[in-house]
Order: structure tokens, then sequence, then C-alpha cells
């Protein structure tokens, strides 16, 4: 029989993040509300409100809501347009520390991402030390605070990043999973809209503990696929993979060498080939790239990997060779020999959007 592992997916959400990119760029909005989104224009405006910070929420304001209802509620909020071109940027950064700690990554809209870290943590101990690692990283690096949540199936760490908001962390272990869910209105299940919330209401369920509950033959018989997948999500059950999905995200190639050597001129001389080659990929796939990967594996099968972004867009193979090796000479050691090497591009725009840039 074949004993599957056990799943460890984080779920990471950026906090109030077009406000709290907003608050970075303008420190004086600190501890004011701030709303991002459509001009006010004194209450007469028309349009929405995009997001606003934890201030702005205590009187009321919310995502989604008009921004002449957001004026009435705060008049004296700073009001900031939406500048999705720095987000966008921004929420690159963000992914790109991701990325890196988990072995399956899945970006799901500007400021969230799955990952997968099963195979880089031993229990869920070590996965709350990795998310609060992630944590101190981000703000380290980016000054923005996210809210993590950490379990057995991306179902329930979505759910739980949600769980604490700002700065959360909220770790639930599959024993614990249904019992987490249960108080919790149905809402919070991904599939479950305000008609099918309604309809549940008058079949006197509200929480996901009532449908957890619940005959999963009757709500098969009124939902149909969806009804199953409602009662098996109550249960705290979902198979769904972290999948990383879109466009190419990264080109990459390795090499194990025929023997583990200690010759560094011949690791760098293969250095050179394999940046070679990524480079043909990159040049015909019209890409430039701004983050170089180099991965290193000592004979004792220990790996590393290490990256540099630069800080510009690139196709040109003299800054792939440059930064790749110089990537890799900090991993020369002279009583360790070297068993295999890769070198990776990512962080891509495509040559049409380049020339517009440029
Ligand atoms: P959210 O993560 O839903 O919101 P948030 O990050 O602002 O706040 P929270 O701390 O509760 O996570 O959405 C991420 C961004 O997406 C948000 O900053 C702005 C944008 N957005 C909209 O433009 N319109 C919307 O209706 C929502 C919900 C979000
Ligand atoms: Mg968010």
């Amino acid at each position: 029989m074949m004993i599957e592992k056990k799943r460890i997916i984080f779920h990471v959400d950026m906090d109030q993040f077009f406000a709290a990119v907003e608050e970075r760029v303008h420190p004086e909005y600190k501890g004011k509300p701030v709303i991002v989104g459509a001009d006010p224009k004194k209450g007469k405006g028309r349009g929405v409100v995009s997001t606003c910070n934890y201030e702005a929420r205590k009187f009321g304001v919310r995502s989604g809501m008009p921004i002449s209802k957001a004026w009435k509620l705060c008049p004296e909020a700073v009001y900031s347009p939406v500048n999705y071109e720095l987000y966008t940027k921004v929420s690159e950064e963000i992914m790109n520390i991701l990325r890196k700690y988990a072995d399956k990554f899945e970006c799901w809209g500007i400021d969230e991402a799955f990952l997968d870290v099963t195979s880089k943590v031993k229990d869920y101990a070590e996965a709350e030390a990795l998310a609060r690692q992630i944590k101190k990283e981000i703000y380290e690096k980016e000054r923005l605070t996210c809210s993590i949540g950490v379990g057995p199936n991306k179902l329930v760490a979505k759910i739980a990043s949600d769980f604490q908001k700002p700065d959360g962390l909220t770790v639930v272990r599959e024993e614990n999973a249904e019992k987490f869910l249960a108080p919790l209105p149905v809402r919070k299940l991904l599939w479950v809209g305000r008609k099918t919330e309604q309809k549940l209401k008058t079949m006197g369920i509200k929480t996901i503990g009532d449908l957890a509950h619940f005959d999963p033959t009757v709500l098969s018989e009124k939902f149909g696929v969806v009804g199953t997948q409602m009662y098996l999500m109550a249960r705290g059950i979902d198979r769904s993979e972290v999948e990383e999905r879109g466009e190419v995200k990264s080109i990459s190639r390795e090499t194990t060498f025929e023997e583990d050597t200690l010759d560094f001129g011949l690791v760098l001389d293969n250095a050179d080939r394999l940046s070679e080659e990524v480079l043909k990929d990159v040049l015909r796939q019209n890409l430039y790239f701004k983050t170089v990967t180099v991965k290193v594996r000592y004979e004792n099968f220990e790996t590393h990997t290490h990256s540099k972004t630069l800080p510009f867009f690139t196709n040109r193979l003299q800054d792939l060779n440059r930064t790749a090796r110089e990537l890799l000479e900090a991993y020369f050691r002279p009583d360790r020999k070297i068993r295999l090497i890769g070198v990776r591009v990512s962080s891509f725009v495509s040559g049409e959007k380049q020339k517009t840039l440029a």
C-alpha cells in the first residue's frame, strides 16, 4: 500500500494591500484612515472603494462600496487613486520572496499565494517557524505585513489566513480542521455565494458545522456536485493541488558532473554553458529576465539555491554569465566537492512590454 505523505499548505495574504503600499510611499498617511479607489469628488464621485486600511474600516468603509458612501462614512480620510502599476511591481517582489520557500507555488491574485511546503518541514511546529520566517523576510524587505494560514490543504489554509488579521498567523492541524471550521459561517467556504447561503439558511444551515452534520445525500440532491463538494469542504477535506498556473515563470538547466569535482574552473565553464542554453530559451520566447538563481549540490547531496535580482530587466548573456558565476563562487570550498549545478532565470517581462518600458 502506498502511504501518502500528509501535506502542509500555507496561504499568504497581504494586509490591506493597496492601502499598505500607499502608506509606505506616503509615511505622512500613518495613523490616518486611508481609502484607495475612485475619486470621491466631495461625495459626488462615482466608482468604488478598492480597499482601505484598518483605521478606515473602523468607520465601516469596505472594499467594493460606492466611493460616495465611503465619503459619507469618513470624509476626513485620505483618498488615494489606484496605482496598479506600483502594486503589481510590489506584488511581483513579494511573490519572488514567497516562491523560494515552496515545493509548489500558486500565485492567487495580486496579494495572495498558496505554498506547498510539505518537503520543507517535518511537522506543524516547524511549519509555524517557517511561516514566522516568511513574515519576517517580507517585513524586512518590503516593510509590509501579511497574514498566514497553515493547514493540511488549500481550503483550511485559506480560511486560516483570514482568521486573524492583520499580521496574523493561524496554524490548523489536520486533526483540528473540522473543529476549527465548525463555528464559522458557511459563506467562508469558497463555493458558497450569497444565493447558496440563503438557500442553506432556509434548510437551517448557518455554520460550516451545521453543514458538516447534514445528510450529504440531501445536499447532493439539492445542489448536485456542488452539494457534495460543500459537504467535503465542511468536513475540512480538500484534495486540490497547489499548482503553478499561467505563463512561463522560470527557465532553467542543470548538470551533474561525471565525477564530483573540486575543479572550480570546470564548474564555471559548465555554468557558462548552462547560461548559454538558458539564454537561448529566453530569446526564443522573446523574454527579458531580472532574477538569476543558481543551485549547487555537494557530494553529500546537500543542496543550496541562491538568487540575485538585478536592478533591470535584461536578455544579455554577459549579465547572466556574470551573475551566475558570482552566485556560484560563494559556494566554492576547498574541501567540498560539487556534484551538480543549475542556472535559472525568472521574473520575466515579454519583449513587447520591455519596448514600451524602455
Ligand atoms: P484583499 O486581500 O481582499 O484585501 P486587502 O489586502 O486590502 O485587505 P485584507 O487585510 O483584509 O487582506 O484584496 C487585495 C487587494 O485587491 C486590495 O488591497 C485591493 C484589491 N481589491 C479590489 O480592488 N477590489 C475589491 O473588491 C477587493 C476585495 C480587493
Ligand atoms: Mg489582502
